[in-house]
């Protein structure tokens, strides 16, 4: 049980823990409804606290006996933990609890996922398996016994023992609880090895239900390229005799980072040709990387509390996104970073549950592994190392590992190495980790004797919790074009650090055209006036790819408002330069395809809302199809044409070239559906091989309003694989009109298939509602009923999915009165609803003021 009234807790109200742990040996004695969880601690008093209170964390535990030095104790237990008289001076704990997978439901601690045992203690799970400090800044060497009947019994480390109906793990490196895991189940597995570059022999394994043993072999590339990459780039070479990592299907998030034991979302590990697509094998890739990387960026260096998340997070989403762009195409990888990131950390930014990189307070602290910790919290690092230069950066980071292996630390360590390695002051960088919302730069320009100047200006507007910004340190990347379009003044970095600033450049034969804020070089909101003449000229010529991308993003984006705004027709100036883009082979397919990609329902009202105007969610949707159709027409010729060169006659292989073919064959596919009414599309769904081809036809004739015999085709095909079928869900969902989603959403829920348990059903279903904008906001509230329903009936099983799905309100306030009205009552049921959890009255609360 949790406390009735959760409190909140500061940053500013740090203290040490007055207790260090050692040595912890546990043993489970495992049993789906009573297992045993038998704890052996030695406990030392921590020089660097006063205090001697000895309090441990625990949650929905039996405590059975306890004690202190082989004395019999009888603690004070609480809610939230235990408290007991225990010597100053180094002491040994013990305890026996009993706890019950089986009826764990919120996938938080020991729990049971198709009948095998499986663990998730990040941030807080721990406590809700044995009584123990429940901290990131205590770490402890584990020795883990497991008993049970289950063929394979893990825990991290190595193993050191194995006999009939046991295991025995040891982990040599110091860690935090939240890093603990344990698996136990029939499972089998995809082995491999790897040999670091010092020579040790690691054992690789890849566990899963027996059935997917097929699934594996592309996430062991992955995790093996990944080991490579870090020994390459940072230095940083794997540490045990064995990387276990574990499939489960039942998980909350995608994937974690357990010592030497990585468990997987099922969905972001298996992958097979015909059951993933390529956008899955890339997500899984970079996942992979993503649970390798945080070894040095999370665990042999972790975080000293919760607040300093980033430290971890942001580090290791640059680190993965550094590593696909090495492996992939660098500027498809960050176009695509910068979509996402506007789509989910801005929306955020711009919001009720906006917070600083690194927050300063928090109820619960599952409802702060956001956008804005992991995807900002890259962001930043990414600006670091432009302002401090690739050779800094390196040598910073080098000082970081040797200087913290081992502890438990915050952003001010990290912000000191950099300090130590560049003589730089980084002081206002800092306030990159401490003020939310998004910076708005807005830029103005004159021309004089060969003498261009840029103006630029910088506002952050205020977020919950600060009315005040000072301005920011932002790298700006900026190039120069000539009027022929030659590049005149290459990529060179201004450093803004005042409110108002402006830069010169001289010896310009004539007035040049800026390409500003290069490569994304600071996580910003640009604002120039400019026209579509220029649009167009930076489309067809400027060096830099996302730049490149951006100014046929402007174009389209600037031209759909204006449909909606004023009723005006397709902008001819986009369909033109969309037209000479796409026909342009000297450009990388994978490219063209995102360059094709229109800005999303979402974007264009957060854009209108910017500007002043009250989205309405149907005149966004209508202007999309509108200007998707006025394309299609428009590339009538060329569609075809790109969709027969684009066909990949290679067998099929999920790499960059191949994703990229047939990413721009679809985006053409696309197109003639809309003149073909599914001719093609229909076509492509009977000979597809793959996942990609099958889903891509699928999605076309959902859209063309001619997918009912593919609805039933795909589900007889799929129904025995849980993660395709999770598509054949969604697709339904994100592919209804507008006026038919939350029907279709409500059906679905009452499909044999659906279930409130699995949290990537779940998501599949209401999630998928939230992915369509038009559906969810559709005018009688039906989609805001429908979410609210489903996520009272989730709460009380899954308080943590529960409250993070909360989120597809946070932009309410962009909406109009009614909108606003009908959604404000739905936040205020949930918050009505009786014993709701912590997690979810935080989220809505937030949201809700
Ligand atoms: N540390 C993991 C993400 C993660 C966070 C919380 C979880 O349960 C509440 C599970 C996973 C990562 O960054 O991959
Ligand atoms: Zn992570």
């Amino acid at each position: 049980m949790k406390d009735a009234s959760p409190q909140t807790i500061y940053l500013s109200d740090y203290t040490p823990p007055a207790f260090l742990v050692e040595e912890v040996h546990l043993t489970f004695r495992l049993n789906p409804k009573k297992t045993r969880v038998i704890s052996k601690i030695r406990f030392k008093p921590n020089p660097a606290s006063k205090s001697r209170d000895f309090f441990l964390h625990g949650e929905g535990l039996r405590l059975v006996s306890a004690r202190v030095d082989g004395q019999a104790v009888e603690p004070e237990l609480t809610d939230e933990g235990l408290t007991c008289a225990v010597p100053d001076a180094p002491f040994v704990w013990e305890a026996e609890v009993e706890i019950d997978p089986q009826g764990n439901t919120a996938l938080e601690g020991l729990y049971m996922s198709n009948g095998m045992y499986c663990t998730q203690c990040e941030a807080e799970g721990f406590r809700k398996i044995t009584y123990y400090p429940d901290r990131p800044d205590v770490m402890g060497v584990f020795t883990v016994r497991i008993e049970g009947d289950e063929k394979v019994l893990l825990s991290n480390g190595n193993l050191v023992a194995k006999g009939d109906g046991f295991a025995e793990w040891h982990d040599p490196w110091p860690k935090p609880a939240y890093l603990f895991a344990l698996v136990a189940g029939d499972l089998v597995n995809h082995p491999d090895r790897f040999t670091t570059r010092s020579g040790r022999e690691v054992e690789l394994n890849i566990w899963v239900r027996p059935g997917d043993e097929g699934k594996c072999a592309f996430g062991m590339e992955a995790l093996k390229k990944s080991m490579a990459w870090d020994e390459k780039t940072y230095g940083r070479e794997y540490d045990l005799d064995v990387f276990n990592v574990v499939a489960v299907d039942d998980f909350n998030m995608g994937a974690m980072e357990n010592k030497g034991l990585n468990i997987f979302n099922s969905s972001c590990v298996l992958a097979s040709q015909e059951t993933s697509t390529d956008a899955n094998f890339e997500r899984i890739e970079a996942i992979i990387a993503h649970e390798y990387f945080h070894n040095w960026t999370g665990n042999r260096i972790t975080c000293r509390d919760w607040f300093q998340l980033c430290l971890k997070e942001g580090l290791t989403v640059f680190r993965d996104s550094e590593f696909t762009a090495d492996m992939r195409s660098a500027p498809v990888k960050r176009i695509s970073d910068v979509i996402a990131l506007r789509a989910r950390q801005f929306r955020e930014d711009n919001g009720p549950l906006a917070h600083p990189v690194r927050p300063e307070s928090f109820v619960e602290i599952n409802n702060f592994y956001t956008a804005t910790v992991y995807e900002k919290g890259a962001e930043v690092i990414g600006m670091l190392k432009r302002l401090v230069g690739d050779a800094a950066y390196a040598k910073a980071v080098d000082l970081y590992f040797e200087r913290h292996d081992g502890q438990a630390c915050t952003i001010e360590d990290w912000l000191k190495v950099f300090e130590d390695a560049t003589g730089r002051d980084l002081s206002q960088f800092k306030r990159w980790y401490s003020q939310a919302g998004t910076p708005r730069l807005r830029v103005t320009d004159d021309f004089k004797d060969g003498t261009y100047t840029l103006h630029f200006e910088q506002e952050t507007p205020p977020t919950p919790g600060q009315d005040e910004k000072a301005p920011q340190v932002i790298p700006i990347a900026v190039g120069l074009l000539g009027p022929n379009g030659d590049e005149v003044v290459e990529t060179r970095f201004l450093e803004m650090t005042e409110a108002k600033q402006s830069f010169t450049f001289e010896g310009l034969g004539a007035r040049p055209v800026p390409s500003i804020l290069r490569d994304f070089s600071a996580p910003v909101i640009l604002e120039r006036e400019t026209d579509n003449a220029e649009r167009a000229f930076l489309l067809a010529h400027d060096t830099d790819p996302f730049n490149k991308w951006e100014a046929g993003r402007d174009l389209a984006r600037d031209g759909l408002i204006e449909m909606i705004v004023n009723g005006a027709a397709p902008d001819d100036a986009y369909l033109d330069a969309a037209l000479t883009m796409a026909r342009d082979d000297t450009l990388d397919p994978a490219f063209r395809a995102l360059a094709l990609g229109l800005p999303s329902q979402d974007e264009l009202a957060q854009t209108l809302h910017e500007r002043g105007h009250t989205p309405d969610p149907q005149a966004i949707w209508d202007a999309l199809e509108t200007l998707r159709h006025a394309r299609a027409e428009h590339f009538q010729d060329l569609a075809p044409r790109l969709y027969a060169q684009y066909q990949v006659a290679k067998p099929y292989a999920p790499d960059a070239e191949q994703s990229g073919a047939r990413a721009l064959a679809n985006a053409a596919l696309g197109m003639i559906t809309r003149l073909d009414g599914g001719a093609q599309a229909g076509r492509q769904y009977d000979s597809a091989d793959n996942m990609t081809q099958q889903l891509a036809a699928f999605s076309n004739l959902l859209q063309a309003g001619q997918g009912q015999d593919a609805v039933t085709r795909f589900y007889d095909q799929w129904k025995e694989d849980r993660l395709v079928i999770d598509k054949w869900f969604m697709l339904q969902i994100v592919h209804a009109a507008p006026e038919d989603a939350a029907k279709t959403t409500e059906a679905l829920t009452q499909h044999p298939d659906f279930t409130i348990r699995n949290p990537n059903r779940f998501r599949s279903v209401l999630g998928a509602l939230a992915m369509n904008p038009a559906g969810f906001h559709h005018a009688g509230g039906e989609g805001y009923r429908v979410l609210a329903d489903w996520l009272i009936a989730l709460d009380p099983l899954n308080p943590q999915t529960a409250a993070r799905m909360c989120s597809a309100f946070e932009t309410w306030k962009r909406y109009d009165r009614e909108r606003q009205a009908m959604i404000a009552d739905q936040l205020d049921r949930i918050l009505a609803t009786k014993d709701l959890s912590p997690d979810t009255t935080e989220m809505v609360s937030r949201i809700r003021n």
